[in-house]
């Protein structure tokens, strides 16, 4: 362990993007104000995630969202957090999230406001009772130029996945991590909760290549079209591990790293798969291609497709590039 002071410089996550800024002058400062909202609402939802069990927030809050599910308490803390801190940021136009059927026009924002910033506040929100790692996935557009569409704002945010400048999600899990991408690779960086700032721990991501690791709920697995089926059985053949928390951020987390391949198929309850295309698919799409891997729907690559709807679904095969080429051949 080297005694030289300066050996370990402390990069926090601010610092880390104005010196990519630095070095990419066409990224404006903006970014970053817009990137430190995001990661103050994230310290807020991490410090309740934390204290859930105290804060009496666990349990159904018993109204139902959009997506016909029982919203939980904690769900709601951690979409009116993100709202109201991204609402003052001042460059931003719209938000959407999960949690609600529109998005929100920032009032009284002008040309200003270029960016559009979606959110699922708190994915895999059914684990929090049971103190499972749950997380915040979010994804950056900016609106093209001309009039805001004020009356039918959704036309600003149907954008493909490779029109999004910047993607990332933060995992509340045995440690606080925020992974982002702006397009220029992928970094990661560790909550230190003694100094509240998100401090980086891994420079430029890249997901393995080949990973003996499937992870999808089996339990559909008799309604998963047919080469979904005859991949897993391949795989169980070829000795894989089957690894799945039901978190998507958690699962996918897991993949980013150690690699392999997440699946979620259509299966006849979810034809069009269970997850989201715009603030779920999308910017993990976006950090996985970053860090070398892939992800598909089964029959095109995540960022070309055309959604149609904010909330739209989309089936989802995202991993190590070897390992999804490896699932479309079954699929072909
Ligand atoms: P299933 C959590 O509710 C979620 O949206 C994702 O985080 C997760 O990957 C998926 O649903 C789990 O779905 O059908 O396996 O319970």
């Amino acid at each position: 362990m080297s005694t030289d002071p300066m050996s370990s410089e402390i990069i926090t996550v601010q610092s880390h993007i104005i010196e990519k800024q630095r070095k990419h002058p066409q990224a404006t400062g903006e970014f970053s104000w817009l990137l430190s909202g995001i990661t103050l609402a994230t310290k807020i939802i991490e410090s309740k995630v934390r204290r859930a069990g105290l804060l009496d927030i666990l349990g159904a809050d018993g109204r139902i969202n959009v997506q016909g599910e029982i919203v939980q308490k904690l769900d709601r803390i951690a979409n009116e957090t993100l709202l109201r801190t991204l609402g003052y940021r001042g460059n931003i136009g719209i938000m959407a999230s999960e949690e609600d059927d529109e998005p929100h026009m920032v009032k009284d924002v002008g040309e200003e406001g270029r960016y559009i910033v979606l959110f699922d506040p708190l994915d895999g929100s059914s684990n929090i009772d049971v103190n499972v790692s749950v997380g915040t996935i979010f994804s950056v557009l900016r609106r093209k130029a001309g009039e805001w569409n004020r009356e039918n704002p959704v036309v600003h945010l149907l954008q493909p996945g490779f029109e999004q400048v910047a993607a990332g999600y933060v995992v509340y899990g045995s440690s606080t991590v925020l992974t982002y991408t702006t397009g220029n690779g992928v970094h990661m960086f560790t909550l230190d909760p003694d100094i509240g700032a998100y401090v980086l721990c891994n420079e430029d991501v890249k997901m393995p290549d080949t990973g003996k690791m499937y992870s999808v709920n089996e339990a559909y697995l008799s309604t998963f079209p047919k080469g979904y089926r005859d991949y897993l059985g391949w795989a169980k053949g070829e000795g894989y591990s089957l690894r799945y928390i039901g978190s998507f951020v958690a699962d996918f987390h897991r993949t980013l790293l150690r690699g392999g391949v997440f699946l979620y198929p259509p299966t006849t309850k979810q034809p069009e798969g269970k997850l989201r295309l715009l603030y779920e698919a999308n910017p993990m799409a976006f950090i996985a291609q970053q860090a070398g891997g892939a992800a598909s729907d089964g029959t095109q690559a995540i960022m070309k497709k055309q959604p149609k709807a904010l909330h739209e679904r989309t089936p989802l095969i995202i991993g190590s590039k070897s390992e999804v080429d490896r699932v479309l051949g079954f699929l072909a």
